[in-house]
Order: structure tokens, then C-alpha cells, then sequence
């Protein structure tokens, strides 16, 4: 017996306890110690069942995700839950807190499962890559029918305990202590002489549609391969005898685990939480947070205000008039109803949040007992330097003043101030009360527990928190304004910006870059080009085509047409024919002879822009290390959660591939192409992206 599994008698009932802490995952010492432990239930006399329940604060979380990737160790999660389920004796599991992944297909292997009304279970492998691999696409279809499984499977959602209930997962809710309610469980099978149930042993599901389920899984998975897979798993419970069925699922399996998707995933999954453990921040308490400031009710302040709100702060907001009141807490109300309709609060918190918890003000008085001030206000530094002269003024010592800009320098912001040590960037994406990421952005004064503080508030809100330096753009516009760019070396050089955009989305991206620049509306754009062309190098390439549009009044969606024509009702545009004549006359002054671009050299291209200016941002310590880039990018730019990230995506490409292809399109575009410092040293030294990260942790 391992130390994680404990074995005790109550009477006829032999008790497995699994004590592997913080989420009592499948190590292999767990897999050893419930394995010898039914060997023991099932030699000792007396013994006619077994109950198995988690210590803590779960049941069983699953396979531990820490020895994917490693020699396999036996005994494996499949034989073992075969194993429990061929027991002559009766197999109880009482469940609480999570049984997700290989910890549900261990309750499935029991013969009854009971388990807390707060129980969630789940079969969330899809979203590491793989797929439910120790039985859980046999046992469960056939316990819920084939359309339910393929839907659980396949969103890997988490399923509460009264539909956990309806669907036939589980036998019984009941609460109370796990081990009580499951020893009385088990009492009562074993009283009314209740008949080992094995899950294998019961019908095929009847099939569905698979092959039209499987074509809609693949187009909603943009490109990510485990939802498909999956199903075709749960097809192989409906159409062939259980053991063949579990071979299948092997296989499968085994499929899903050797792609780069699951190593992207799984990557995520970890860097997920890793991102906001800074060893700088290790026994630094964050200052208390109760109250919080918004200045600026637009879109962006209402966000951030609605953020505060449904996590339980109070926030006062300041805006200038009563009309610019009214219009902020109309916004705010908006998102709040948003909220109630999905479910989020009910109707007496949604009224409770803007009649209490909200006071909006013109006066920047009403600000001088927050913990916390965000400004959200023209981005333009004399604007915020003023906002902020007010603030110092106003709010009381020791509150953090924090801005949301987005690129401006915030060491400037700081100095505008009396007490720089307090002041931060905290820069949240639109919709605030929606997007996951928020920037910490950390100036060269920022006292470390004002740090701690903007990581506190991230935590709150359920954001990514992400530490950044101060630079034009942070980390993630930093590395956007790059990867834009190369987009429109493109489009001067033959790609059409449609080409590129569905390049991009079949590579898996959210949206690609010119649907998005109509979404965030032309004329941003313009006016930036506007702004910077005094100081551009003169080697800068930089297409201006897309003005003549702006000239004329079109910005994008709001406009109704941009790089794509949007028609009123409809979903999304369709390509605009006048753009392509823009380029071309464009072309044509500037000399070039358009070419052909696959689009594979298309996300190449892209890609390596991304890394390589990426690198800059890790090698000027911008970002502390790659994985920092990697949560940004994929929280806040729609970058596909399946390559785990840009710097995943260039340790999995090999880093001298990516810089050998740098330095090739660098003989066409030498200001362009500058390889950063840092990949040719990690090349160099034969290292990864992901060593940095190991060597930071
Ligand atoms: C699986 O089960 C595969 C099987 O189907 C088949 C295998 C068959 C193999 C066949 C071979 C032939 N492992 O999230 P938190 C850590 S795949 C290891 O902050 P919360 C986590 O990293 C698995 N570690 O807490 C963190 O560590 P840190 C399917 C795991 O309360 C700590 O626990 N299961 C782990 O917000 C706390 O986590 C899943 O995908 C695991 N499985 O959420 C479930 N799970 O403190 C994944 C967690 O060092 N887990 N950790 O940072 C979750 O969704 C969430 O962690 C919970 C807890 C909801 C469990």
C-alpha cells in the first residue's frame, strides 16, 4: 500500500481513501495504492464491499497531467478501472468536490456512485488534447445514451450533480460527510442484497448522425483535433462489443497524445497558473481592496466598473456631465442586464449592484475612501497627466493609482505625481467585463505590493494577470503592431488581405487581423500612421492604400464597410472588391510586382514576425519570461489555445528553423528582419523558449 491510498474496515466495508493533495490526481502511486488495496479487500475475509472516496477537497481531478509525456508507469488508469469494475465485490464511490477526467471513469468502473448536491464531475480531456482514455467513452455513452456523451465529451463541461443525476451518471445525492453518506450507501445495497453492476456490461448506446456530428465538431473546433476525435470514440461504444470498443478508445488515445495540439494544451493548461506566481511577489501581502475608482464611464471604464461590480467591489465612478453620468451608467446597466440574462446574477443582485455598489459622480472628491483608482480616460498623455495630478489630490494615502493605457509611458504618468511608488498600469481588453487578460504593467518606481496588488485585483475579477514592463505597447500591442505589420508586407507583395485572414483563422485564430482592424475601426489605424509618419525610418514599409477608404468616410464595421462589406442583420462581411483595386494602384506607384503566396508562407511569415519581436520583448525583460508572452497572447489576441502560445508554437517548430527563416526573409526586408538577440542566442545554445521558463520557476 502507497502512503496516498489508505485502507480501513467498517465491518463488511473496506474503505479506500485517497489522500494525494491539493486534487488527488492519478499519480502512480495512486493507480499502485487503489490497485493493492482491492487486492487486500478482496483477500481479507469478511470483506463484501468497497467504498472509495477522496480526501480534501476533491474526489479525484483526474490522470496526473504531470506524467503525460513521460514512460508510461504501471499499473495503467485503464486496467485499473477495469480492474475495480471486475471485482466480485460491491464498488461504491461516494464523490464530492470535482471527479473529473480519469476520476469520473474511476467512478465509473464502481458499481454505484453516489455523491454531495455541490458535486461536479466532468470529462474535460478535450481541452488538454486528448480524450477521455481509461474507459470513459465506452462506460459513459452507455449509461446516458450516445448524443448526451458526445455533448459532455466534447465541451468537457462541467455537469452539477442534479443533472449529473438526470443523465443516470450518478445513482444518488446525498449530503454530508463523503465517507458517512457512502458507508450508509453501501450498507443499504449490501441490505437489500443489490447485484454488482458492472457499466461494461449494459447495451450499446444506439448511434446518431457521426459523421455529420463529426464534420460540425471539426468546423467549431477551428482546426482543434480532440472534440472530433473524441466523438469517434464514442461511436466505437455504440457500434462495437465493449473490450473492442475500449481498444479503439486506446488508439485514439494514443493518436491525440503524440500531437504538438496536446503539448500546446497541456502548456496552457499549466502556464495558465503559472503566469501569476512571480518570485518577486513570493510573502509580499497586496493592500486591502474594497472600493475601486473608474474615471471614465466609455466603453472601456463601464467594462472595467462592471468587472468590479459582479466580483463584490464597490465602485465609484467619475465622469464629467450629466449627460456623460447618464450615458456610463447606462452602459454599465447594459452589461449588467447582459449578466442577468445569462444567468450570472439574479434579478435582486442586478438591481442591488446599480442601486448600491455603483455612485457615479462628477466630483473628484467622491473618490477619497477607494483602495484602488483605474483611470480609463482619451488615451493622450496631458489628458491622463491631469486626471492623475486630480487623483494624487484627492485619494488617500496609500491608494494605488493605476492607469489602463495601452501604450503610453507610464514612468510619465508616474512622475506626474507626488507618489510615483503607488502608481501602476492596469491594462484591461474590450469588453473588460468579458476579456480574460489584464496587463500589469509595472514602472520602474512601483512599489512591489502595489504589484501584488494589481495581481490581488486580477484574481478577483478572474482575470490573467500578467506582469509587464514599461515599453510602447506592453507586451501584447508591442508584438501586435509587429505581426499587423507583416500582414501588410504581405498585401503589398501579392496577398490579398482575405487570403490572409482565412490563412489565419484555419491556422485557428479567433479572427484574422483586417476582419479585425474593421472591428476595432479603421480610422485607429489611420490616425496612428498619421501621427507617426514624421518619425518613420525610411526603410519602413508601410501600406496606405486602406486611407483612401478612411478619407472616404469608411471605417470598418461601424461604417459598414471596410477591408469587408457588412449588411445590417447579417453575421460578418463579405470581401470588399474596392480594397483590391486600392492595392493594386498602390502597387503599381511603389513599382512592385505582385506574387503568389501560399498560405502556409502566409502563417510563416506571420508567425516568425510574432516570435521574433516576442523575443525582443522576453530579451529586454518586458516580459519576465516566454510563458508570460504565450498567457498574453492567448488571453487577449485570440490566439489559438491548441499551439499553447507563439513561443510553444516556435520551441515546437525548433527555434533554428524559425530563425533560419528569419534571417532568409530578412535578405529581402534587413530593417524589417532583425533577428532578436535572444533567439539566436537560445539557437545558439541549442536551448528553448520553455527551458527560460523552467529556469524562472
Ligand atoms: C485524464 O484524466 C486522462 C484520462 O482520461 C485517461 C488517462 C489514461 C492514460 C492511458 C495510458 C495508457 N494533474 O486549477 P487549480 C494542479 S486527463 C496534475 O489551481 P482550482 C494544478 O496544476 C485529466 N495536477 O485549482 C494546481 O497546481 P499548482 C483530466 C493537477 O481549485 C493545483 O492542482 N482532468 C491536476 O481552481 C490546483 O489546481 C482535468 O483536466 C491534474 N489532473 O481547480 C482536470 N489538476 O498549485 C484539470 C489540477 O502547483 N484540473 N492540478 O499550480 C482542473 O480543472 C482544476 O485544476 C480543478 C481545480 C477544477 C481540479
Amino acid at each position: 500500500m502507497t502512503d496516498v491510498v489508505t485502507y480501513t474496515r467498517h465491518d463488511e466495508i473496506a474503505v479506500l481513501r485517497i489522500a494525494n493533495p491539493p486534487v488527488n490526481a492519478l499519480s502512480q502511486a495512486v493507480r499502485q495504492g487503489l490497485s493493492d488495496a482491492m487486492d487486500r479487500a478482496e483477500s481479507e475475509d469478511g470483506v463484501k464491499a468497497v467504498l472509495i472516496v477522496g480526501d480534501g477537497r476533491a474526489f479525484i481531478a483526474g490522470a496526473d497531467i504531470k506524467e503525460f509525456g513521460k514512460p508510461p508507469m504501471e499499473p495503467n488508469l485503464p486496467d485499473l478501472c477495469t480492474r475495480i469494475e471486475a471485482s466480485p465485490l460491491l464498488v461504491v464511490a461516494s464523490m464530492h468536490g470535482v471527479s473529473l477526467g480519469g476520476g469520473l471513469e474511476v467512478a465509473l468502473g464502481c458499481h454505484y456512485r453516489v455523491a454531495q448536491p455541490s458535486a461536479r464531475v466532468g470529462l474535460p480531456e478535450v481541452h488538454l488534447g486528448i480524450l477521455p482514455g481509461a474507459g470513459g467513452t465506452q462506460r459513459l455513452p452507455r449509461l446516458t445514451g450516445a448524443e448526451k456523451a458526445v455533448e459532455a465529451i466534447t465541451t468537457g463541461r462541467h455537469i452539477k450533480a442534479p443533472e449529473a443525476l438526470e443523465l443516470g451518471i450518478i445513482d444518488k445525492i446525498e449530503e454530508g460527510d463523503p465517507e458517512t453518506v457512502g458507508l450508509a450507501y453501501a450498507r443499504d445495497l449490501l441490505a437489500s442484497n443489490a447485484a454488482r453492476r458492472p457499466v461494461s456490461e449494459m447495451p450499446n448506446p444506439q448511434g446518431i448522425d457521426w459523421d455529420a456530428t463529426h464534420a460540425a465538431l471539426l468546423k467549431k473546433g477551428r482546426g482543434q483535433l480532440s472534440p472530433a476525435t473524441a466523438m469517434r470514440a464514442v461511436q466505437a461504444a455504440s457500434e462495437l462489443p465493449f473490450d473492442e470498443g475500449i481498444k479503439r478508445e486506446r488508439e485514439l488515445f494514443m493518436d491525440l497524445m503524440n500531437t504538438d495540439q496536446r503539448k500546446g494544451l497541456i502548456h496552457a493548461f499549466f502556464n495558465e497558473r503559472a503566469v501569476s506566481n512571480l518570485p518577486e511577489l513570493k510573502g509580499v501581502a497586496p493592500r486591502a481592496l474594497q472600493s475601486i475608482g473608474v474615471i471614465g464611464g466609455g466603453t472601456m471604464g463601464a467594462g472595467i466598473a462592471t468587472a468590479c461590480l459582479l466580483s463584490g467591489l464597490n465602485v465609484v465612478m467619475i465622469e464629467m456631465s450629466d449627460d456623460a453620468a447618464e450615458a456610463a451608467k447606462g452602459r454599465i446597466g447594459g452589461n449588467l442586464a447582459g449578466a442577468l440574462k445569462r444567468g450570472k446574477i439574479n434579478q435582486e443582485k442586478h438591481d442591488n449592484l446599480l442601486s448600491i455598489a455603483l455612485e457615479v459622480s462628477q466630483n473628484y472628491d467622491s473618490l477619497k475612501d477607494v483602495d484602488l483608482v483605474i483611470e480609463a480616460v482619451f488615451e493622450e498623455m496631458d489628458v491622463k497627466k491631469q486626471v492623475f495630478a486630480k487623483l494624487d489630490a484627492a485619494c488617500k494615502p496609500g491608494c494605488v493609482l493605476a492607469s489602463n493605457t495601452s501604450y503610453l509611458d507610464v514612468n510619465e504618468i508616474a512622475a506626474s505625481t507626488t507618489r510615483p511608488a503607488d502608481v501602476i498600469g492596469l491594462h484591461f481588453f474590450s469588453p473588460a467585463h468579458v476579456m480574460k487578460l489584464l496587463e500589469v504593467v509595472v514602472a520602474d518606481q512601483t512599489a512591489p505590493d502595489v504589484v501584488a496588488t494589481g495581481f490581488a485585483l486580477g484574481k478577483m475579477l478572474g482575470k490573467v494577470a500578467v506582469r509587464a514592463g514599461v515599453c510602447d505597447g506592453f507586451i501584447g500591442n508591442r508584438i501586435l503592431s509587429t505581426y499587423r505589420a507583416v500582414a501588410g508586407h504581405m498585401v503589398l507583395d501579392g496577398a490579398s488581405p482575405f487570403q490572409i485572414d482565412d490563412a489565419l483563422t484555419d491556422f485557428g485564430f479567433a479572427m484574422g487581423p483586417f476582419a479585425v482592424a474593421d472591428l476595432a475601426g479603421l480610422d485607429i489605424g489611420w490616425a496612428t500612421r498619421k501621427r507617426k509618419a514624421a518619425t518613420r525610418h525610411p526603410d519602413e514599409r508601410v501600406p496606405t492604400y486602406i486611407d483612401r477608404l478612411c478619407e472616404q468616410g469608411h471605417y470598418g464595421q461601424k461604417t459598414g464597410e471596410g477591408y469587408y462589406i457588412y449588411e445590417k442583420g447579417k453575421r460578418g462581411g463579405t470581401p470588399n472588391p474596392k480594397i483590391l483595386e486600392l492595392i493594386k494602384d498602390e502597387q503599381q506607384t511603389l513599382g512592385i510586382t505582385p506574387r503568389d503566396f501560399s498560405d502556409a508562407e502566409i502563417v510563416r511569415r506571420y508567425m516568425c514576425a510574432m516570435v521574433n519581436e516576442a523575443a525582443e520583448v522576453v530579451g529586454e525583460g518586458i516580459a519576465r519570461r516566454p510563458l508570460d508572452v504565450d498567457m498574453t497572447l492567448l488571453f487577449g489576441y485570440g490566439f489559438p489555445r491548441y499551439w499553447g502560445g507563439p513561443m510553444k508554437w516556435a520551441d515546437i517548430q525548433g527555434l533554428d528553423a524559425v530563425l533560419a527563416d528569419i534571417e532568409r526573409y530578412g535578405q529581402e526586408d534587413a530593417w524589417f528582419w532583425q533577428p532578436a538577440p535572444l533567439l539566436k542566442q537560445l539557437v545558439a545554445e541549442g536551448r528553448t523558449f520553455d527551458d527560460l521558463n523552467k529556469e524562472a520557476a
